[in-house]
């Protein structure tokens, strides 16, 4: 007699350890959302909705933590983590789409949702007149600042040659699509007039979207560049502040049904809920991108690594990557060279961390990163290729 205990992360895991037990396609089906367990953490239920929900996960054989004052009927708002199986929960939110009341079919409707996104494992990035399959192996985008101050590459790739000549050699060793930024954003870099970004990025952006086969990705979060540069071929609009700080952006995104992705920044690191908080800014961008015309699938997540977040933060958003899953759409990271790598190797300055690189980038994999954005392209596409064969 021997005991193992084992592992099973979702349901597709579950349907396949239970068909190889040869049990038969009737118990797979009913015992596989038995075999997952779900957390959900709700923010901003009402308290008699909170109420219901725990007579109902209950009655289930399931749980709903609340705060105290909440089960007291305290304040009039409150937040709540459900704990139960897939299939729990399936049953929860049929139950609560029957009653038309204290805002119930939108709590199933927001649980479902975040159930479904959080379970998906393929999804679709569109991109103007192609589409990427996201999930089944994980892509690596390129990074080629065209600036004279970024912060681990700054003035190497100012001359569009050398820009194109480094952009080709990442192609060949393995890189998926070139991201062109030409604004720095590290903290304390000097703001870049629009004229001069537009110098610096599009005749690269022009030259590669020409001559590559890979998509071409443009790093701002000026309206009037990203249009530019999509008019010069480019397929991508990766903006690091997500749509919210150039009311123009989602518009021009839209219009050219280019992909995007939506990176979570704010200026000071303070939070209540580091996740929930990420959460909400992304469900925001995609929310905006949706009202401005685009199609969700043109949009990718993104955490924001060191973009108002202390090393500490940076550290919790990668161990807790799969969580942002939940807004629905597939999530990017970026933690090349930045400087939680450095602090956590005691102070390394950014040509040392291509080791600690390695490490976030196989952390942020197995947590749920669909695709990374490096500097160092030849060894990260090694290090995903070995991380991919061990969890996809
Ligand atoms: N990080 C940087 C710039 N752009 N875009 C996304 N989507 N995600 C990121 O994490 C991200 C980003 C900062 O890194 P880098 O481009 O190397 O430096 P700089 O801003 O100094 O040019």
């Amino acid at each position: 007699m021997t005991a193992l205990v084992e592992e099973w992360g979702d349901l597709a895991q579950a349907r396949r350890r239970l068909q190889e037990l040869q049990v038969d396609p009737r118990g797979v089906q009913i015992m596989a959302p038995k075999s997952v367990q779900r957390l959900v953490r709700l923010q901003g239920l009402s308290v008699r909705a909170a109420n219901i929900l725990k007579q109902e996960m209950l009655a289930r054989g399931g749980e709903v933590a609340l705060p105290r004052g909440a089960s007291l009927l305290g304040g009039e708002w409150t937040e709540a983590v459900v704990m139960g199986t897939a299939g729990q929960f399936a049953s929860l939110v049929d139950k609560l789409r029957e009653q038309p009341v204290f805002g119930l079919p939108r709590l199933a409707e927001a649980l479902q949702q975040a159930l479904a996104g959080y379970d998906t494992c393929r999804w679709t990035w569109r991109l103007r007149d192609r589409t990427l399959t996201l999930g089944e192996r994980t892509l690596v985008m390129g990074i080629l600042n065209v600036t004279p101050d970024s912060f681990s590459d700054g003035g190497r790739y100012r001359d569009p040659l050398a820009a194109v000549e480094q952009a080709r050699r990442m192609v060949a060793e393995g890189a998926d699509i070139i991201d062109v930024g030409g604004e720095s954003t590290r903290p304390g870099a000097v703001p870049v007039e629009e004229a001069e970004e537009r110098a610096r990025v599009l005749p690269v952006v022009e030259r590669l979207a020409r001559e590559l086969d890979v998509p071409i990705s443009v790093d701002t979060y000026k309206s009037g560049v990203a249009a530019a540069a999509l008019d010069r071929g480019a397929h991508i609009v990766n903006d690091v502040w997500g749509l919210q700080r150039d009311p123009a952006m989602a518009g021009v995104v839209a219009k050219h049904r280019a992909g995007v992705v939506v990176m979570h920044n704010q200026p000071e690191p303070t939070y209540r809920s580091l996740m929930g908080e990420v959460a909400a800014f992304l469900r925001r961008s995609l929310e905006l991108a949706q009202a401005a015309g685009s199609d969700p699938e043109q949009v990718v997540l993104d955490p924001g690594i060191g973009f108002g977040k202390t090393p500490e933060h940076n550290l919790e958003l990668i161990r807790r990557l799969r969580e942002l899953k939940s807004v629905g759409r597939p999530v990017l990271l970026g933690p090349s060279r930045k400087s939680f790598i450095g602090l956590a190797l005691g102070g390394l300055p950014p040509q040392e961390r291509l080791e600690g690189t390695a490490a976030a980038v196989a952390v942020g994999i197995v947590r749920g990163a669909d695709v990374v954005r490096v500097h160092d392209v030849r060894e990260m596409v090694r290090v995903v290729r070995v991380t991919d064969a061990l969890v996809r």
